[in-house]
C-alpha cells in the first residue's frame, strides 16, 4: 500500500481553500481543510469532496467527440477533430464574416489556469466582436465602477473583513457562496470575529439568508430598488455633515456634483419603495458612520439588476465619502504576486463597437449575453451561425435560457470546450474535453487579485491525465497554431508555468517561482495596505465620485420611480445559491446531491395563506419568456412579494449524459428570467427585476 499526502488549492469557488488531498494506491482516501494554509487556516466546505467525484466520474468525457449525420456521438482523434473546426472557422469567417462566429466563456475558465490563460488568446485570433460570457450574468458593474472611479476594471474594492469594526453586505450571501469579488476562506469566522472584537455586521437582502441569520441586523429590501435605499445614504451623509473623506481627499473629485445628485433622496421618499423604513436607513448610516471603521459592500443582488452600475458606483462612493477607501478596515485593494493592474495606463474600454439587433455598446471588448440568442437567431449581415463554448453551460444560466436553447439548436457548428455532455452541449458538433481538476496544475491568477489579503501559492498537479487526454492550454494553442497556417509536427506549446515564472519575477514581490513552488502551503504577503493614489489607473491619479457615464444613468433611475410606486399582483423573482450546489454543474456528484430536493420556490406565508397555497405543494410559476413548475417551500425567510429558487437545475433534457444529475433534474430560473430585462448601462442581466406570477400547477 503506498500512501502520499498532496497539498492543493481548491479551484471550486472564489475562496482558494488550501486542501490536504490524502492518496493510497492512486485513490483519493481523504479530502481535508489544510491547517497549515497561510490564507485559510484549515477551512474546506462540502464541494471540495467534489473534486473526488469529478476525478472519477465516468460521465466525464475524455476525448473528443463528434456529432454524426444521424446526430449520435462519436469519438474522434484530436488531430481529426482540429481539422474539421479549423476548416468550419475559415468557411465561416469566409462566407459571413468574422463577426459570424460566437464566442461564449463561462465560469470555471477563470478557475483554471490553462483555459485563463491560453483561451482569450485563441479566442482573439478569431477577430470577433460577438464575445460574450459570464461576467454579463454576474459582475459587470463591479468592473464598470472601477474603471471609471478608479481607472482600471480590475482595480476593486475588497473589504477588509479581518480588521473593520462595521461590514455593511448587500445582496450577498457568503455563508452560501464563500464569498465572490472578496476571496475569503473560512468567512463564517471572519465575520463572527468583527462581532467578537466588538463589531458589527449587517445584511440587506430580500431574503433572511444564512449569512442574515448571524449578522447584528438584517434588513429586508424589495428587489431592484437597492439603488434608492444608496441614494438616500449618501443623501444623509451630506444632510447630516457626515462626510470625511481623509486621505483620499486630495485627489478626489466630483463630491460636490454628488451632493447636488442625492438632494432629492430623503430616507421618507425612498422607504415605500425599497421597503426599508426611515428610521432604519437613519439608524444604519448612524452605525456606519460612527464605526471606527466601515465597510459596504454588495454583491450578486445588487450587480443582476436594472441599476447594477449605478449601485456599484454608490456603494464605493460611501466609501469614499466615509474615508473608508484605501483605508484599513475598509474597501481596500490588493497587491498580487502577478499584477495586472500595476502596469495598466487609462483608456477607453466602452461603446467602441455595439450589438447588431439591439445596439448595446460593448464593455471590455464584451456584449451582454443577454443578446446572444438574437444574435443567433436574426437573419441579416452579421449574424451568429457558429458558437463556441468554454466552461459554460449558458443554455441553463444565462437569461431566458428557453430562446438560447431554440438558438443552439439551428446553428450551423458549434465546438464546445467542455467535460460534461450537458443542456448546453449536447446541441455541439464536436466537444473538446480538457483534463480538469486533479489533473491540472493551479494557480489564481484571478483569486489573489481580490483576496481579503494577500498570498500567494501554487499548486501542482495530482494525477496523470489520462491517456489520450490533453490540457486546455495544449488544445488552444495547438488549435491557434493550425489556424494560422502551422503545424503540429515538432510543435511544443508552452506550458502556463512559464508565464506564472515571469509574471512573478516581474510582479511587484519580484518572486521566484521556484520558492513559490516549494512553500505548499502558500506565501502570506500580509495584509492590504494603503496604496492611493500611487495604484489609482485613472488620468490624474483621481478617485472620480460622478463619472459622467453614471450621472447621466441616473435619469433612468428617477424615470423607474413612480413605476415602482404602483401596486402590482405580480412577485419578484430572486435567485439563491446553496453551498452544496456550484453554478449548473456540481450535480453531477453523489455525494453534494444527498439530502432534500433543493430546487423549490420559497415563499412568505402570508404571500402563500393569500394564494391558498400550501407547503410541498406543486405549483407553476409563469414570467413574459416561460414556465415552470416545481414545490413550493413556504418559509418566514421570504420577504412578502418576492419569491425565490435557485438557478443551475433544470436538467435531465434529451441527450444529456448526466446521471446523477439528472435524478435531481429540477427545473431552470433561467427559463423564467427575461433577455430584454438588462442594465441597460453595463450589459448585466437584471435577474432581480423579473416579474413572475404564481399558482396552483
Ligand atoms: N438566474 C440566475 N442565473 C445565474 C446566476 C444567478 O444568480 N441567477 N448566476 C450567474 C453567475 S454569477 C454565473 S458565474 C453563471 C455561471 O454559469 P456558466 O458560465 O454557464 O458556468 P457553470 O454553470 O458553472 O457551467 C460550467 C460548465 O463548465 C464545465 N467545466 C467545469 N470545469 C471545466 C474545465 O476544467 N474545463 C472545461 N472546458 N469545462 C469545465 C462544466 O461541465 C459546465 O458545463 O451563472 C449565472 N446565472
Ligand atoms: N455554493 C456555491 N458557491 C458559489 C456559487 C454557487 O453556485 N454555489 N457560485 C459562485 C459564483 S459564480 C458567484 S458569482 C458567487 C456569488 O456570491 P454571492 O453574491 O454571495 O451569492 P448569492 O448567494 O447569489 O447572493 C446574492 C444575494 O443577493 C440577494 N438578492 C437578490 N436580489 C437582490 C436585490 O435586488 N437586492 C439585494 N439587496 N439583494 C438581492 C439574494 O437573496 C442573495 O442572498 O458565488 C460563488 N460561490
Ligand atoms: S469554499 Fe470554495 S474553495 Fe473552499 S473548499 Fe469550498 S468550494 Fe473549495
Ligand atoms: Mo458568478
Amino acid at each position: 500500500m503506498q500512501t502520499l499526502t498532496h497539498y492543493r488549492t481548491c479551484n471550486l469557488c472564489e475562496a482558494m481553500c488550501g486542501l490536504k488531498i490524502t492518496v493510497t494506491d492512486n485513490t483519493v482516501t481523504k479530502i481535508e481543510g489544510d491547517k497549515e494554509d497561510e490564507f485559510s487556516r484549515g477551512h474546506i466546505c462540502p464541494k471540495a469532496y467534489g473534486l473526488k467525484d469529478i476525478y472519477e466520474d465516468k460521465d466525464r468525457l475524455k476525448k473528443p467527440l463528434r456529432k454524426t449525420e444521424s446526430g449520435e456521438w462519436e469519438e474522434v482523434s484530436w488531430e481529426s477533430a482540429y481539422q474539421t473546426i479549423v476548416s468550419k472557422i475559415k468557411e465561416t469567417q469566409a462566407n459571413f464574416g468574422d463577426d459570424a462566429i460566437g464566442v461564449y466563456q463561462g465560469n470555471p475558465s477563470i478557475h483554471n489556469l490553462g483555459t485563463m490563460l491560453y483561451g482569450p488568446g485563441f479566442f482573439k485570433t478569431l477577430r470577433t466582436k460577438n464575445n460574450y460570457s459570464a461576467t454579463s450574468t454576474d459582475q459587470l458593474p463591479h468592473h464598470f465602477a472601477s474603471w471609471l472611479m478608479f481607472g482600471h476594471p480590475l482595480l476593486i474594492p475588497i473589504p477588509d473583513i479581518d480588521r473593520t469594526d462595521f461590514m455593511l453586505i448587500i445582496g450577498g450571501n457568503p455563508l452560501a457562496s464563500n464569498g465572490s469579488m472578496m476571496s475569503v476562506p473560512d468567512v463564517a469566522n471572519r465575520l463572527r470575529d468583527i462581532q467578537k472584537r466588538g463589531g458589527k455586521f449587517v445584511v440587506i437582502d430580500p431574503r433572511k439568508t444564512e449569512t442574515a441569520v448571524k449578522a447584528d441586523r438584517h434588513l429586508f429590501v424589495r428587489p431592484g430598488t437597492d439603488v434608492y435605499l444608496l441614494l438616500s445614504f449618501i443623501h444623509i451623509l451630506f444632510s447630516t455633515d457626515k462626510v470625511n473623506l481623509k486621505m483620499t481627499d486630495s485627489y478626489t473629485v466630483g463630491v460636490d456634483k454628488l451632493r447636488e445628485l442625492t438632494a432629492d433622496y430623503t430616507p421618507r421618499k425612498v422607504a415605500d419603495i425599497t421597503g426599508v423604513s426611515e428610521d432604519d436607513i437613519y439608524e444604519l448610516v448612524g452605525e456606519f458612520t460612527n464605526a471606527k471603521s466601515a465597510v459596504c459592500y454588495g454583491r450578486v443582488g445588487v450587480s443582476t439588476q436594472s441599476f447594477g452600475g449605478v449601485c456599484q458606483w454608490l456603494i464605493n462612493a460611501i466609501n469614499v465619502l466615509t474615508g473608508n477607501c484605501d483605508a484599513e478596515g475598509g474597501a481596500m485593494f490588493t497587491l498580487p504576486a502577478v499584477d495586472f493592474v500595476g502596469h495598466a495606463k487609462p483608456k477607453n474600454r466602452h461603446n467602441r463597437w455595439q450589438s447588431r439587433v439591439r445596439k448595446f455598446p460593448e464593455f471590455i471588448s464584451e456584449l451582454p449575453v443577454a443578446c446572444l440568442a438574437e444574435e443567433i437567431l436574426t437573419e441579416g449581415e452579421g449574424q451568429i451561425k457558429m458558437m463556441f463554448t468554454s466552461c459554460g453551460n449558458p443554455v441553463l444560466s444565462t437569461p431566458n435560457g428557453g430562446q438560447l436553447n431554440k438558438a443552439f439548436e439551428q446553428l450551423d457548428f458549434y465546438v464546445a470546450f467542455d467535460i460534461y455532455l450537458n443542456e448546453t452541449t449536447r446541441h455541439a458538433d464536436i466537444i473538446l474535453p480538457p483534463a480538469t481538476g486533479l489533473e491540472n496544475s493551479h494557480y489564481d491568477m484571478t483569486f489573489h487579485n481580490l483576496a481579503v489579503r494577500n498570498t500567494t501559492k501554487y499548486s501542482p498537479q495530482l494525477f496523470e491525465k489520462s491517456e489520450g487526454a490533453k490540457y486546455d492550454w495544449e488544445i488552444y494553442q495547438e488549435l491557434n497554431c493550425l489556424l494560422s497556417g502551422g503545424d503540429l509536427e515538432g510543435f511544443i506549446p508552452e506550458k502556463p508555468e512559464e508565464k506564472l515564472k515571469m509574471g512573478m519575477k516581474f510582479g511587484p514581490y519580484g518572486l521566484d517561482f521556484e520558492e513559490v513552488k516549494n512553500a505548499v502551503h502558500g506565501i502570506d504577503l500580509g495584509a492590504m495596505k494603503s496604496q492611493f493614489p500611487k495604484r489609482l489607473v485613472s488620468e490624474n491619479k483621481e478617485i472620480d465620485l460622478s463619472p459622467d457615464l453614471l450621472v447621466n444613468d441616473l435619469q433612468r433611475v428617477r424615470d423607474s420611480f413612480d413605476d415602482l410606486t404602483k401596486k402590482t399582483d405580480s412577485f419578484l423573482l430572486i435567485g439563491r445559491r446553496h453551498l452544496r450546489d456550484n453554478n449548473s454543474w456540481m450535480h453531477n456528484s453523489e455525494q453534494l446531491m444527498k439530502g432534500r430536493n433543493r430546487c423549490t420556490l420559497q415563499m412568505n406565508p402570508d404571500d402563500a395563506a393569500i394564494l391558498q397555497l400550501i407547503d410541498k405543494q406543486s405549483i407553476n410559476v409563469k414570467s413574459r419568456v416561460g414556465e415552470v413548475e416545481l414545490p413550493l417551500e413556504v418559509t418566514n425567510n421570504m420577504m412578502p412579494g418576492v419569491v425565490c429558487m435557485p438557478h443551475g437545475y433544470g436538467h435531465g433534457k434529451k441527450g444529456v449524459q448526466l446521471g446523477v444529475a439528472n435524478k435531481h433534474a429540477g427545473v431552470s430560473i433561467n427559463d423564467l428570467t427575461d433577455d430584454l430585462v438588462i442594465d441597460e448601462l453595463t450589459g448585466n442581466a437584471a435577474f432581480s427585476n423579473v416579474k413572475v406570477t404564481v399558482k396552483a400547477a
